[in-house]
């Protein structure tokens, strides 16, 4: 299609809105107007029921039915549809003020490839966001992203944002349900994008919330989760090898006594418990890493630097061998010294079980190496 590009598409997802739709529509492209800005608004709707498409097309917007249910869908077909170079996306439900557009505009032009609403730091009128949202939902979630996604972000699910073209090519969302606002910020971050924050208010809604705490939660969680090998395997992982080995050879002489504690064999086998599921978690951790290789021209990520580095399918045969060889011998020099002495009553429990854990480990870190080979270097990929 030939024709000059709007500055502005406001993008607004519509699931049976029809007491809202037709304000914000309204208000979203009289701020376009005040602000001189040449603009458009889609109105992206996969399922309403209420007459929401008609109400918006006669309040001014142009209505695409997106083919997939859900919110991330819905934006998903609007971003398809719209013709802007700014994209400005927000809710249908009248708890925005699209007066903000231009200011959200401006910050885009300002250099910013993208720009999140921020409710926490702006202002939440009584009655707009349920307590369970306000005081553990949202900013819990917002904390896991900041933290796995490595920078501050106060209101990850804030409904009112924008974003360039260019920043929406680049990070490519497909996200279809709720969790698409956690994917937008995410993809963001790992994609290195300049990202700002404006405060904004959230009004209370009109209409029915389509929005369902546990199961949308749960998809936020579940979308950062799979995104972020080092938090979910790498950290813990580490922390258990570690306890774990140490465990194993600090109780290896004998009993230790802490504090007016004895700690004898069962923490032994704790320890050797801790060891071998450290390893495992690490060699998921590591398999992650090389599975997401293709992530290496995003940004730069340790864990892959360090495999690249350091790891072949050779060194990882050879220590994993090198495990079980160690474990091999000390429990061989115990049957040995057993068939040797009496063959009587065996007690040797602490060496044979650290020689135990070395040779499941030695094993485990076999496996993985092949494993991480065949997900890193498949010739395919
Ligand atoms: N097209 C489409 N739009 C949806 C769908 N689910 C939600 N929406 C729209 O997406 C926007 C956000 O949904 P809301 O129900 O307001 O969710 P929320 O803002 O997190 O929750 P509230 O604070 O209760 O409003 C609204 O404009 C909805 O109409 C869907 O499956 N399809
Ligand atoms: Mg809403």
């Amino acid at each position: 299609m030939t024709g000059q590009r709007p500055d502005v598409s406001v993008i607004m997802p519509c699931l049976n809105e029809a007491a809202t739709v037709a304000r914000c529509v309204v208000k979203a492209r009289a701020a376009l107007e005040r602000a001189g800005l040449s603009g458009e608004v889609v109105v992206a709707d996969n399922g309403s029921d209420d007459g929401s498409p008609a109400l918006a097309e006669a309040a001014g917007a142009r209505v695409v039915a997106a083919p997939v249910r859900g919110y991330g869908a819905a934006y998903l077909a609007g971003l398809e549809a719209a013709r802007g170079t700014y994209l400005v996306l927000g809710d249908a439900d009248d708890t925005y003020d699209f007066g903000a557009v231009p200011e959200f505009v401006a910050a885009l032009k300002a250099g910013n490839d993208v720009v999140l609403g921020s409710r926490f730091r702006g202002r939440i009128l009584p009655g707009a966001m349920p307590w369970l949202h306000r005081y553990v939902g949202n900013p819990v979630l917002s904390g896991i992203l900041s933290v796995f996604f490595g920078r501050r972000v106060s209101d990850a699910h804030c409904g009112l944002r924008a974003m360039t073209r260019d920043a929406s090519d680049r990070m490519r969302l497909r996200s279809s349900g709720m969790e698409f606002a956690s994917e937008m910020v995410a993809l963001a971050l790992r994609h290195q994008l300049t990202v700002a924050e404006i405060p904004i208010t959230y009004y209370p809604r009109g209409g029915e919330s389509k929005l369902r705490s546990f199961r949308d939660g749960w998809r936020h969680l579940r979308f950062m989760l799979l995104l972020s090998p080092t938090p979910l395997f790498l950290v813990p992982g580490l922390a258990a090898l570690l306890l774990g080995f140490a465990g194993l050879f600090v109780l290896l002489p004998g009993p230790l006594r802490v504090a007016g504690f004895v700690l004898d064999y069962h923490f032994m086998f704790v320890a050797s418990a801790l060891a071998i599921l450290g390893v495992q978690l690490v060699l998921l951790g590591l398999a992650a890493k090389a599975y997401a290789s293709g992530e290496r021209s995003i940004r730069a990520d340790r864990w892959l630097t360090l495999l690249d580095r350091h790891f072949t399918l050779e060194r990882g045969l050879l220590v994993g061998l090198g495990l079980v060889a160690a474990g091999l011998g000390i429990n061989g020099w115990i049957l040995s010294s057993w068939l040797s002495g009496g063959r009587g009553q065996l007690f040797a429990v602490r060496p044979a079980l650290l020689g135990l854990s070395l040779i499941v480990v030695g094993a485990q870190g076999v496996f993985g190496s092949f494993f991480i080979s065949m997900l890193r270097d498949d010739p395919r990929r």
